[in-house]
């Protein structure tokens, strides 16, 4: 089933959910318009009990080179903070279903951070990842400083950051921001493949163990281990424990209810 709208297009294969953003001429810049579209997808996907698992990708050329610029140029910092751009992604952090970014071309910016907000990153081998931000006499905001840290370490990051260099999809691959490299022809495909692949997994499953390994950026090990211990505890309670063990006894495939 596919559906349209200006500036994400939607589609559903399986129980796999996709979000393209469609801004050509600007290079998919992440206007507050694309932005809201994304994120009423993404939350749509996130409450359809038939989506296990979500896509967001661009084009073979694109993924997205940052936010607006042409939206941000000459707001005053009550604008900004009116505007509660933060707020947006929350959003996107709080979606619960596992999200895999399918990243070609260009991930700059807000556009790097987006794929950051997603748990796994698929990279065609022409990406680019940067946090060009000191470029236009700003940093990052929605998370760069953090998430891009957290994944390739300080120095690395510094030298992103503070001089805006872009990574290639290899050097990203080789600093642990990105899962997989292939070829530009295969990025999109191979993300599919993965994602029908996760997507043959306990529903609920997925979601708690994407939570936990979320966690970790925000707990202590001993925290995160007690945390990890009662989601852990708690899919005793769901039925799809119980099919998945008595599947693997009785030497047959699950059959997964998401219950
Ligand atoms: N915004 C608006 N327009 C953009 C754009 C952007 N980020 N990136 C590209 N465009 C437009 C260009 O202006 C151009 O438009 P026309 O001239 O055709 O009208 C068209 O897209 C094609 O771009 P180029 O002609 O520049 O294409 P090239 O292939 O020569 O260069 C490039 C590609 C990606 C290297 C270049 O376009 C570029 O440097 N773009 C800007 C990259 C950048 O600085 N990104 C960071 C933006 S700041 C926050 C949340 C998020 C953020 C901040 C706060 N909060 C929660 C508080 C995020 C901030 C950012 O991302």
């Amino acid at each position: 089933m596919a559906a349209m709208s200006e500036l994400i297009l939607t589609q559903t294969e399986d129980h796999v959910g996709v979000c393209t953003l469609n801004r050509p001429e600007v290079l998919n810049a992440l206007s507050v318009e694309l932005m809201d579209q994304l994120i009423a997808a993404l939350e749509a996907f996130d409450n359809d009990p038939n989506v296990y698992v979500m896509v967001i990708t661009g084009s073979e050329k694109v993924f997205a080179a940052g936010a607006d610029i042409a939206d941000m140029a000459e707001a005053s910092v009550v604008e900004m903070m009116e505007h509660n751009y933060l707020a947006r992604w929350l959003r996107i952090k709080a979606i619960r279903k596992p999200i895999i970014a399918a990243v070609s071309g260009y991930a700059l910016g807000g556009g790097c951070e987006l794929a950051m907000h997603c748990d796994i990153i698929i990279a065609s081998e022409s990406a680019k990842f940067g946090q060009p931000e000191i470029n236009i006499g700003v940093m990052p905001g929605a998370g760069g400083t953090q998430r891009l840290t957290r994944a390739i370490g300080k120095f690395k990051a510094m030298e992103v950051i503070l001089n805006g260099r872009f990574l290639s999809a290899q050097e990203a691959f080789e600093a642990g921001l990105v899962t997989r490299v292939v070829a530009k022809e295969q990025f999109l495909a191979e993300a599919m493949r993965l994602a029908h692949q996760i997507a043959q997994r306990p529903p609920i499953a997925l979601k708690l163990a994407k939570e936990a390994v979320l966690k970790a950026d925000e707990m202590s090990l001993s925290e995160g281990l007690e945390y990890e211990r009662k989601l852990f505890y708690s899919l005793f309670a769901t039925e799809d424990q119980k099919e998945g063990m008595r599947a693997f006894l009785e030497k047959r495939k699950a059959a997964y209810k998401g219950k």
